[in-house]
């Protein structure tokens, strides 16, 4: 999963592109190097982000999915939103899954995820993006996620969305210190018991620049490293923004894999 983020910042605008043309070239080059799915956001969820309205997320947000649709890309889309009316308008403009860092828990959402059929992705986060890094306290990290988990595939069976479209994510850096991150990603392979894919983010992320005191510019290679952990731990989808670098780790691994499956030389 490749990260297309539309936020007014992230694309350097030189007058020649427009912000959508640019993110539809972005997602090409993503699809180009290997990304199975492109995960479309509006709206920043880093700590201390402030929110967008609705309509400015849909704004931001259709024209790049119906611009990637045009495209006909061999590609899934994603909608990273925790908004009801958002959700609804990306998938009507052509995404095929829900990411949502609330796990269904903002108001109408889980209703509108169950009316609009397609998979979502849960995700743990522990308070809310403003200020979930300010103490993340936990009696344990593993459990509590794991009670999460079983919480909201409750709630998402009764609003009508069968376990068979539930995608599972713990969050890494939502709500959680270096330490929770570690104890998660080192027992990744406990949540693979609820019979759903399971996605881990951990591209760039601050838990990799604590460990290796590098800035976020600095963090492809401990990316890729931790993807690759993550893959090793039997996640299905890891959401990343150096798809090219994480393609070439994962096609090592599948080659291992399949040599060590067939057991033979020919
Ligand atoms: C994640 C995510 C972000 C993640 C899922 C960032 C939207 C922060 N992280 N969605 N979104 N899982 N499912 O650093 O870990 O990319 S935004």
């Amino acid at each position: 999963m490749g990260v297309l983020n539309v936020t007014p910042d992230s694309f350097s605008d030189d007058g020649c592109f427009s912000q959508v043309d640019l993110a539809i070239q972005q997602a090409r080059l993503m699809v180009e190097k290997g990304a199975n799915i492109i995960d479309v956001g509006g709206e920043s969820t880093r700590p201390k982000a402030t929110p967008v309205s609705i309509e400015e997320e849909i704004d931001r947000v259709i024209p790049v999915i119906k611009g990637i649709r045009a495209q006909h890309f061999d590609v899934l889309i994603s909608i990273d939103t925790s908004k009801a009316a958002v959700m609804k308008a990306a998938v009507e403009a052509g995404a095929n899954i829900i990411n949502d860092v609330y796990a269904l828990r903002r108001e109408g959402s889980l209703e509108m995820a169950a009316s609009l059929s397609v998979p979502v992705c849960l995700m743990h986060m522990q308070d809310k993006p403003e200020t979930m890094q300010d103490a993340p306290r936990y009696s344990n990290v593993l459990e509590e996620v794991h009670e999460f988990f079983k919480q909201r595939i409750k709630a998402c069976e009764e609003a009508g969305i069968p376990q068979n479209k539930i995608i599972l994510d713990p969050g890494f850096g939502f709500g959680k210190t270096l330490q929770h991150n570690l104890n998660l990603l080192a027992n990744l392979d406990s949540f693979n018991v609820y019979g759903c894919p399971v996605l881990a983010g951990l591209s760039r992320k601050s838990m990799l620049g604590e460990l290796l005191h590098k800035e976020v510019s600095e963090r492809m290679l401990g990316s890729v490293a931790a993807a690759l952990l993550a893959i090793t731990k039997g996640v299905s989808i890891v959401r990343v923004h150096d798809v090219e670098e994480t393609s070439d780790a994962l096609k090592i691994y599948n080659a291992v894999q399949d040599a060590s499956v067939r057991h033979t030389d020919d």
